[in-house]
């Protein structure tokens, strides 16, 4: 039998949190045959609420969950885990400054880096799911300089599957039979929705999107600004922010991460990292933020979203897609923000 595996939550008493943890804990993060023992962290005025979600997954009594660990202390939550989904943050609340929501943030993911750093298992992989998803990742991996910039990643899945369904419901086939969307960029409206390497399984093979969907207007229009959007039409109907969705996407993020994309080992080996152009056979990819390194002629030293292949637990940005002027445009946008995103948070820290 495997060791289990200790997988931190951070802001577990909240929405996403209540969803996640019982996903973590009949593995659809790590596998079914992946013991855990969830840490789980809240803040002191939480901390009843997260002994109730405790009291709840005993009460389940998941097979996979060989502990749990619910707590308001940051050194004990960080204490030995090889995952952390970090949740918790500062929610923007009415009336209040960009710079006042973001130097909250700052303050906590500065704190929490240090607590990772010290005392998580070396290699723990770090997932920033809460907003600004990339900026606080950005400040994480700052202050975590003992965790190496591959090991910290922002979530922005939940944008590429919403991006996979719009595409489903348009052409009426199964979500699992569109792959390769790319979330470019910021978790935020100025993200860009790419559609331009997408395909769609049929029986005549692989298909282009573009080609099915034979309608630039909606491609170029209410697709892309439903994807950005998608978070504010969830409030408005739920009277609450996404939870089970984004919950659901942060476990195919880690599970993409630890277990391999699709094809992500054999492209590797045969080092087909180039994808070739669209309609052809190609493998499988995800959007994930993570460290830019300067591919795409996106700036260095951001958080961006890209489009990778994982393996072995290693991801890989895919290179060499060809990249036609409207989306440069939106390319280099969201990258703007982010880059004044970054400022803002460092005036934060002076
Ligand atoms: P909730 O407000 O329900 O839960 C947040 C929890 O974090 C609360 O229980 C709170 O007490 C806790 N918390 C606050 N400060 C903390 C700290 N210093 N340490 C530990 N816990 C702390 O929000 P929820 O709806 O669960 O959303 C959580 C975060 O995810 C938000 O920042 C939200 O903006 C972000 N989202 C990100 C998404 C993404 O795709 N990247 C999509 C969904 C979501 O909007």
């Amino acid at each position: 039998a495997k060791e289990p595996v200790r997988v931190l939550v951070t802001g577990a008493a909240g929405q996403i949190g209540y969803a996640l943890v019982p996903m973590i804990a009949r593995g659809v993060m790590l596998g079914p045959d992946q013991p855990v023992i969830l840490h789980m962290l809240d803040i002191p005025p939480a901390a009843e609420a997260l002994n109730g979600v405790k009291m709840e997954l005993v009460d389940a009594a998941f097979p996979l969950l060989k502990g749990v660990v619910a707590t308001t202390d940051v050194v004990e939550a960080c204490t030995g885990v090889s995952i952390a989904v970090m949740v918790g943050g500062f929610p923007r609340k009415e009336g209040m400054e960009r710079k006042d929501v973001m130097s909250k943030n700052v303050a906590i993911y500065k704190s929490q880096a240090s607590a990772l750093g010290s005392y998580a298992a070396a290699n723990c992989k770090v997932l920033v799911v809460a907003n600004p998803a990339n900026t606080n990742a950005l400040i994480l991996k700052e202050f975590a300089p003992s965790i190496s910039e591959k090991n910290i990643t922002c979530l922005t899945r939940l944008d590429h599957n919403r991006a996979l369904g719009q595409v489903s419901e348009r052409l009426n086939v199964p979500v699992s039979d569109v792959k390769n969307v790319i979330i470019w960029g910021n978790h935020s409206s100025t993200q860009y929705p790419d559609v331009n390497h997408a395909t769609v399984k049929t029986p005549a093979g692989e298909k282009p999107v573009r080609e099915l969907v034979a309608n630039d207007e909606w491609l170029h229009g209410e697709f892309i600004t439903t994807v950005q959007q998608r978070g504010a039409a969830i409030i408005k109907a739920r009277k609450l922010s996404s939870a089970l969705s984004a919950a659901s996407s942060a476990c195919d993020h880690i599970r993409d991460w630890v277990l391999g994309t699709p094809e992500g080992c054999i492209e590797r080996k045969h080092s087909l990292l180039i994808f070739s152009s669209v309609g052809t056979l190609q493998g499988t990819w995800v959007s994930m933020g993570v460290y830019s390194d300067g591919s795409y002629n996106v700036p260095a030293g951001l958080i961006y979203s890209f489009p990778v292949t994982c393996c072995n637990g290693v991801w890989t940005i895919v290179q060499g897609l060809p990249i036609d002027d409207l989306s440069r445009k939106k390319l280099d946008l969201t990258a703007e923000e982010l880059t004044e995103e970054k400022a803002l948070a460092y005036s934060c820290l002076s």
